[in-house]
Formats: C-alpha cells, structure tokens, sequence
C-alpha cells in the first residue's frame, strides 16, 4: 500500500515532455522527458512510436543522469595550462565574446577571413543546433569552407548515383522480406530499433545473412555469416552479378523497363569470375555461388546496408554495386524487397535556407575537415595559413584518422583554437576558449532523421543550467559580437525551422510545427510499410528515372552531394569515376600487405562500440562499464605467434603512432584481421591514445570519405 501511494505522488508531480534523441545514429528515437521541480528524473522510449516502441538503447540508458554530470561545462573558460593540459579557468561570456573578435579581427587584418577554419560534425543532429548550425555564421564571416565527410558521404554520393536521392526500402518493411542481407552493418549495437523487423521476418521463415570481416553481435545472431576481406565488397557484388547473369536469374522485365547500362555492367561483371572473386574476398567460392542464388531466388530480398561499406577507397564503388543488386533481380517489385542505405531524401528538407551557401563569396577555399591535422601541421601547402579553429558538435581527436599529426597541429602555439562543448574532451583540451553547449534536455530542435521516416520534434523540458547556450543560439551570440546585422539573426527558432523544411511537400501534408508540438513526431505521408514498394514500377530519382547500372552522375565527373551534408552545394570529385562500379582494392593490403610490408602484417578495423555514440558517453561510468576497456580482437593464431594470452595488454602500432589495448583471443576474427572500437576516450585509455592514432589520412573514392578499415598494423605484447 505504501509504495502505492508513494509510487503515486511521484507520478503526480511530475510532468512529461515529449522530446527525440539527439544522437547521430539512425533509430533517432522518441523521447518522454520525466520532469520534478525543473529536475530531469528519468528519459524513457515513446511506447507508441512504432520504431522507438518505448525502449531506449544502452546508450541512453542514464540519459537524465548524464545532464547532472559533474564534468559538464557550465561555464566559458579560458585556459590556463599549456595545450592540451586541461586546465581552465571560468571567465563571463563577455570576456570570452570579446577575446574572439579581438583575435579573429587581428586574423583576418593581417591573413584574410580563411584563415580561420570551422570544425563541426553530427554530435547533435538537430536541424538548427546540428550538422549545419555554424554555417550560416561562417559563410558570413567568410572562413574557410569546412568540407564535413566524416561519414556517410561516400554511400550517400555512390546511392544517389544509382538510384537517386530516394529513401528505398522503409526498415519497417523489412518484417515482410524472405532474404535479408545485412551487409557491412553490425546492427544490434548501431541500428538497434530496426532489428526487431529483422526479427519479425526471421519467426516467419526469412533467411537472415551477414556480410561481415568478422562475427559481430549482429552476425552471431543470423543464420549465416559471411566473413568477407575488409574493403572488398564491390568484387562480391560485381561476383554475384555476374552469377546471376550467367545462369539466367536476372529479371529481365524489371532490367528492360527500369534500368540503366545493362549491358556494360555484363561486361563489366564478366571480369569478375567467382574464383577471382573467392581469391580477392577470402569467401569460399562455394558460399559466394549459394549467396547469388539464394538471394536471387527467394522474394522479397532485401539489403540492409551499413555505412562501414564506404570505409576503404574504394568504398563507394562498393556501395554502388551492391545498390545495382536489387534492380538485377527485380527486388524492388516486392513489399519488404530492394535496399536502405540511409532514407533521408524523404524528408523535404529545405537547409540551404538557413546554412546560407549563397553568402560563401566564389573561390573561397575548401578544406577537408578529415585533413584538419596536416592543414594545421603545414604538411599541407596552405596560403593563408590556418590560424585559428572553431570546433563544435565533434571531436576530432578521437575520431579523425592521424590523430598524431592532428595533436601536433592543435600544439601550434600561434593557434588561436575555441571549442563549444558539453565536456572537456581529448579535443576541447587544446582550446584557447571553452564555450559550454546545452544538452538535449534542454534545447529545442525537430531532428534529422536517417534511419526512419517519422519527422520528429524535441522540446526542451529544464532550464539550461550554468551559463549553457544552445548551438543556434552560440551562433547569434557570435553574428552579433562580430557586427553582422543581416535580418537573418533576428529569426526565431520556429521561423528558423520553418525555412528548413518545405511544408508544402506531399510528405509533410497536414504536418505542422504545431502538431509536432502537440504529438511529438508523425509519419511522413509517404505510404506506409506493409504496402510500400516505392520502385516496384522504377520512378528511381536519377536523372533518367532508372535505376543507373551506368552512371550518368559519372560521365561529367561532377557530383553534386546535398547542402545538408557538405554545407555548400557542389563537389567536384577529384579524378576519374568510373560510370560503372568497379572493385578498387584497398591501398595498404596492396601496396604493404602480407609478401609487401611484413613489417605491418594485419588489417585492423574499428567498427562503433556498442555502449558508447562515438565519443559520447565514453566518460560515463554505467557505459564505461558495460562497454570495457580497449580491447583489441585477435585470431589465437596470430597471438601465438607474438606470444600474446588471453587478457594480456598489446600495443597496436604503424609508423603513424599506436596505442595500448586488452587481448581478446577470438576465432570470431580470421588470421589477419584484428577489431577493435573507435569511441574509447583517448586520455581515459593506458597511453593517451586510441585507434585513429594508427588510422590513415586517406579519403575513399567518392564523397571523400574516410577509409578506416584500411589500416594495417603490427600488434606485440607489452613485457
Ligand atoms: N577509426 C574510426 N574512426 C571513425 C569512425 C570509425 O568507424 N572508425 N567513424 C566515423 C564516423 S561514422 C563518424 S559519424 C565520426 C563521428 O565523429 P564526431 O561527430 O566527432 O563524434 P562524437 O564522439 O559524437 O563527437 C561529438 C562531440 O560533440 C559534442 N556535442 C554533443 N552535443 C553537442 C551540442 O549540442 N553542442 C555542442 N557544441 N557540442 C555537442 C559531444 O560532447 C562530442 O564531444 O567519427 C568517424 N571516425
Ligand atoms: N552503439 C552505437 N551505435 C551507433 C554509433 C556508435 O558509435 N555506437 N554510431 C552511429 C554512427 S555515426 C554510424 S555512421 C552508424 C554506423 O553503423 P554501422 O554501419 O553498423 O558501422 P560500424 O559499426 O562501423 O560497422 C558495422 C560492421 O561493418 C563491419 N565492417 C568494417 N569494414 C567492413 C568492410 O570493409 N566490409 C564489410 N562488409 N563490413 C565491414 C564491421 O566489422 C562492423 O561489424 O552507427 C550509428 N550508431
Ligand atoms: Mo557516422
């Protein structure tokens, strides 16, 4: 009785509001904020939201608890110690404001406006406080342009190639496929809420495969898993194809009607026999004839296709011919059939509105946010120089390849760096000025989606605390401090939002920001997933309407990638693409593998960890627990040969730097291989240091994409 009755007056003080998860991961889910006297007590999962269905990943677990974290930044600082020490002193935002512009207007007295750079990624994926929430301000300023390719650009480039910006297969969907191919996607730990399709479809007799380097979480929940050669997923594809080809299982209808380029990609599959394919993949060729039949012969087949994929360089010719794959056979014709990279061309987004490209004056130089090291170092030739940094929404040191040149750069005493942060993490530790960022709870925002087509409003439910702004509100502050009056900086949220998103689209009819007020988040009216085959009669959104085999994107070279991603229109992709997916192999197999480089003898990659959102919650003691120390995946063949036991430490190291890990001597890698997570915080790990201390500066072939799976290191113990 008594619990009862105290049970009920919690409940009958508290109030809840509905707010979405500000991750950037596809499951964007929907939140109830728990909310006593101001207090944030607890963050649950909307019941009724068909993919969040009322439970939240671990992750967000302490969600609540982690506003209150004592390590937040409430307050601008100053440093105090050398860079990178930590240490920092509270100033006011006045004292902070002025010391930007009296450094900025020294900067650009005396080196022009692009010599200052900003750095921002996805560590929130709100509309205004996300992706694009500076752009506007540095456009203005007229900085450098901050190419943002950490992830997603080289899929999202290779997908609009050969289908066009369109959704694809709704996840929901995927309970009405036969076939499931998850591929490069490890989704129990990143794509958690669409699992339970996967599963659904799996009770009613679907053959689940996955197409995986090693026995991820995911893979030891199918029926099969295929262990495939990191970065050689186009000679798969392009194999499969031509198995499908030669014997006959093409839908020659679906081809005829809605397609591109048939022909050269015959030719061009032609070139990759199943033996060839066996030798290049490390797939038994056995496996390899099975896959392309299975897949072929039993509808609907669906691909679920990760980002990893793009993770080598030639990972956007992977993602195109595993795209090509579903139109061979005809997939699309079916409910459940076809592919989902990431749905985001759904939603009718309108952000150039706000991330105004049109103020980047022509010329303005552009600078790859995943070569911010060696712009800094001067490895790369650079007039202007950059002199000073804007980071926000990420944190590069963990998470850019060639962590050790980046480091060097952020040393430069002459740099004048700033950083808007919720913690003081391995980046914001060389910042001159800190600046303290709101966190979810506490800021309003509708939330990019790309993992769903539920449109999705968060409101904030507590005060900010301290002195904490929101992003959008940073860049205001800013505009005002450095004398823009344009009108744009007297736009409210909502007008903000409005401009954001075109309204008057189909998808969005009888949505409004009022009724995301009141509900939270609605469907966009795009069908819904028990009927939905949106290419079951072509309508691809290429510029011939057809899925491209032959890519017309190609032929001139120039890629156009959306401004919500790149934060300026066009890209010119630098050399040659070729109009029909090709199998680029990875450059350090080739040119250091095995027989080249004995020295560096295994291929290390770093997938995400399953209790950390990169770096977020890597300083949080429930994830800390439940995610583990840096461990490393080991074959125990090649830990017998470097005298390595199980649990023992090991250094991972190549001549870009290394760091220190626990031994997991596992038959779920192959000899050659070794996993481990990219999240662990640097300066919380044995030396300092985490994986992208040994990862390679390179960009894939298209969207300019990172290419950490292509990274090969010597592992030894540690006497
Ligand atoms: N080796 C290796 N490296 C990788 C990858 C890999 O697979 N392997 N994956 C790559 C991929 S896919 C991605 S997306 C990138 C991710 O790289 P990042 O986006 O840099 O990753 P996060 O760790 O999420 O860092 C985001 C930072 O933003 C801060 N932040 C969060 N919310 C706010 C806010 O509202 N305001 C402000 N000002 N700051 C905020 C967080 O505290 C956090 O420090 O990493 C890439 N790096
Ligand atoms: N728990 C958790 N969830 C997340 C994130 C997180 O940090 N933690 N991050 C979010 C972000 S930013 C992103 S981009 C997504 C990414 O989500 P995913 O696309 O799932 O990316 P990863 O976890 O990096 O890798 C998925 C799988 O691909 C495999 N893989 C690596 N290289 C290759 C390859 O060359 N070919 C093939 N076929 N497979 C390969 C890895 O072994 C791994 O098991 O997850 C989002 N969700
Ligand atoms: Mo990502």
């Amino acid at each position: 009785m008594s619990v009862q009755a105290s049970t009920m007056s919690v409940q009958a003080s508290t109030r809840t509001v509905r707010g979405a998860c500000p991750q950037d991961c596809p499951d964007t889910c929907a939140f109830i904020y728990h909310v006593k006297d101001d207090k944030l007590v607890e963050v649950t999962g909307d019941p009724d939201h068909p993919m969040t269905r009322g439970g939240l990943c671990v992750k967000l677990k302490d969600f609540a608890e982690h506003h209150y974290n004592p390590d937040r930044i409430l307050y601008p600082m100053k440093r105090t110690g050398p860079k990178g020490s930590g240490q920092y002193e509270r100033i006011s935002w006045d004292e902070a404001l002025t010391t930007i512009k009296t450094k900025w207007t020294e900067i650009i007295d005396q080196y022009g406006s692009t010599a200052i750079m900003p750095h921002a990624y996805l560590g929130n994926q709100g509309t205004a406080n996300g992706l694009t929430a500076g752009d506007a301000f540095f456009n203005r300023l007229g900085s450098t342009v901050a190419e943002k390719t950490y992830c997603e650009s080289g899929s999202s480039t290779a997908w609009v190639m050969t289908v066009g910006p369109t959704g694809g297969l709704d996840v929901e969907s995927l309970a009405y496929a036969k076939y499931i191919i998850v591929w490069g996607m490890n989704m129990v730990s990143t794509n958690l809420h669409a699992w339970p399709f996967v599963l659904e479809a799996k009770a009613k007799g679907a053959k689940i495969v996955v197409i995986d380097p090693f026995k991820s979480r995911t893979a030891k929940q199918a029926d099969w898993h295929i262990a495939i050669k990191p970065g050689t997923d186009a000679a798969l594809a392009l194999g499969m194809m031509n198995i499908i080809i030669q014997e006959g299982l093409v839908d020659y209808d679906y081809v005829e009607k809605y397609t591109l380029g048939y022909e050269e990609l015959k030719a061009r599959t032609a070139e990759f026999s199943v033996e060839k394919v066996s030798e290049i993949t490390g797939i038994p060729v056995a496996d390899i004839l099975k896959l392309a039949r299975e897949y072929a012969t039993t509808p609907p087949a669906a691909i679920r296709e990760g980002v990893a994929v793009e993770r080598c360089p030639g990972g956007g010719d992977a993602v195109r011919a595993i795209t090509c794959l579903p139109a061979l056979i005809g997939a699309w014709r079916h409910v459940g059939g076809g592919a989902v990279e990431m749905p985001i061309y759904e939603f009718p987004m309108s952000v150039a509105h706000v991330s105004r490209p049109d103020w980047i004056k022509p010329g303005t130089r552009v600078i790859n946010e995943l070569d911010l090291g060696a712009a800094l170092t001067g490895k790369m030739k650079l007039d202007p120089p950059i002199k000073s940094v804007f980071v926000y929404n990420s944190n590069p040191v963990s998470q850019a390849p060639d962590a050790g040149e980046l480091v060097r750069g952020l040393q430069r005493e002459d740099l004048f760096m700033v950083c808007s942060e919720l913690f003081i993490t391995d980046t914001a530790r060389y910042a001159d000025i800190l600046l303290p960022s709101t966190m979810q709870a506490e800021q309003y925002d509708i939330m990019v989606t790309w993992g769903h087509l539920y449109i999705m409003l968060n409101q904030p439910a507590i005060p900010a605390p301290g002195e904490c702004v929101a992003n959008i509100d940073l860049f205001r502050k800013l505009a005002k401090t450095m004398g823009f009056n344009d009108d744009y900086w007297d736009l409210t949220d909502d007008e903000w939002l409005t401009l954001s998103y075109d309204w008057s689209s189909p998808a969005l009819e009888g949505i409004t920001l009022d009724l995301l007020k009141k509900e939270g988040w609605k469907r966009l009216n795009i069908g819904m997933p028990d009927v939905r085959a949106p290419h079951a009669e072509g309508n691809f959104k290429t510029p011939s309407g057809k899925c491209e085999f032959k890519s017309s994107m190609a032929e001139g070279g120039n890629m156009v990638l959306d401004v919500w991603r790149s934060g300026y229109t066009e890209m010119q992709v630098g050399g040659y693409v070729d109009p029909v997916p090709n199998y680029i192999p990875p450059h350090e197999a080739n040119t250091r593998g095995p027989d080249k480089s004995p020295q560096f003898p295994l291929n290390l990659i770093s997938p995400k960890p399953h209790a950390f959102l990169n770096t977020q919650y890597g300083n949080e003691t429930p994830q800390m627990k439940r995610q583990g120390e840096q461990r490393i995946m080991i074959n125990p063949a090649d830990a017998a040969m470097r005298s390595i036991a199980q649990g023992t430490y090991v250094r991972v190291f190549n001549e870009r730097g290394n760091f220190e890990a626990k031994a997991d001597l596992t038959e779920d890698v192959g000899a050659g291989l070794i996993v481990t997570n990219v999240g662990h915080w640097p300066g919380l790990n044995r030396t300092g240091t985490a994986v992208n201390s040994t990862t390679a500066p390179r960009h894939a072939n298209l969207g300019q994409a990172g290419v950490y799976s292509d990274n090969r290191v010597q592992v030894e113990a540690i006497a």
